[in-house]
């Protein structure tokens, strides 16, 4: 196995590895260790069944079963579409052919996304880059006074919010009551601690984090405002060109990420699996 800063601060490309073959417990306990030091990992040229899919993220943690279960793997529930095809009319993926704007995966949820992996099976032969922003380094180089400004806050992440204030003539973003249930307005510090590492990151996603308890709509929003030029400064960014075959897998937190719009033409799929917290660190602190 070989590795290979993306670049100087976030990102690591490992190679030398079949990730559908068996992989031994040292092998599997380096790649983890680079993964979590570096965030994103990208592993090209994979091939991988959707049950090669969930034995590699199993490693990692309990697998967990998106709310948006209509974009389930016909399969298995644990494995989630992300593309643009349909099916008799009917899209099979989640997020089409857009943009999709700043997020940490499922922050919405009472139990947060820990680790987040996508398999790429058709890739368009423009666009669609995925971006990464790395929010520890982004919460290490914030003035004092902004850290002290958003320590000990609470930011109410809102799917349900998120829903409304983007779904038109998105039919992709709609959601039932019963998923609505499974994820309520879910508060969480807007400064977390990593589970593993103690290393602390901002928690803050653009898409999802509708305000700050505590604070009127102006205030969250201004504080918002003033937070994510920081997140986006382009030294904290590893953007991945995706190939066929490539697997990427990125730590929620610690991270944000965005995804590229793309011509509608041309198909992309990836299939995708993510992973929780161990139960000790389910929710963020
Ligand atoms: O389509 C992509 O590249 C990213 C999709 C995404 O945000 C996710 O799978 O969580
Ligand atoms: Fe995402």
């Amino acid at each position: 196995m070989q590795t290979r800063r993306l670049t100087p601060v976030i990102g690591v490309e490992i190679t030398g590895i079949d990730l559908s073959a068996p992989i031994p417990d040292p092998t599997f306990a380096a790649i983890r260790e680079a993964w979590l030091h570096h965030k994103v990992a990208v592993f090209p040229g994979q091939r991988l069944t959707e049950d090669g899919l969930m034995r590699f993220g199993q490693r990692f943690g309990e697998l967990e079963i998106h709310v948006r279960s209509t974009y389930h793997s016909r399969h298995h529930p644990e494995v989630m579409i992300v593309s643009n095809k349909k099916e008799n009319g009917r899209a099979i993926g989640v997020l089409g052919d857009g943009e999709a704007v700043w997020h940490i995966d499922q922050s919405y949820m009472p139990r947060p996304t820990f680790g987040t992996i996508l398999f790429g099976e058709e890739i368009p032969p423009q666009g669609g880059d995925t971006w990464f922003a790395d929010l520890a380094t982004a919460y290490d180089r914030l003035p004092a006074s902004l850290q002290t400004k958003i320590e000990g806050k609470r930011g109410v992440n809102s799917v349900d919010r998120h829903n409304k204030r983007d779904a038109a003539g998105r039919p992709d973003l709609a959601m039932t009551a019963e998923q609505l249930k499974r994820a309520p307005d879910s508060p969480h510090p807007l400064v977390r601690r990593h589970p593993l590492l103690g290393s602390r990151a901002i928690y803050y996603s653009p898409s999802h984090t509708a305000e700050i308890e505590g604070l009127s709509d102006q205030a969250s929003q201004a504080l918002f405002h003033e937070l994510l030029p920081y997140m986006t400064q382009p030294e904290l960014i590893y953007k991945h060109h995706w190939s066929v075959g490539d697997v990427v897998m990125w730590d929620n937190t610690a991270t944000m990420h965005r995804r590229d719009p793309f011509p509608g033409h041309y198909s992309r799929l990836l299939k995708r699996v993510s992973f929780r917290y161990p139960p000790e660190h389910r929710v963020p602190v």
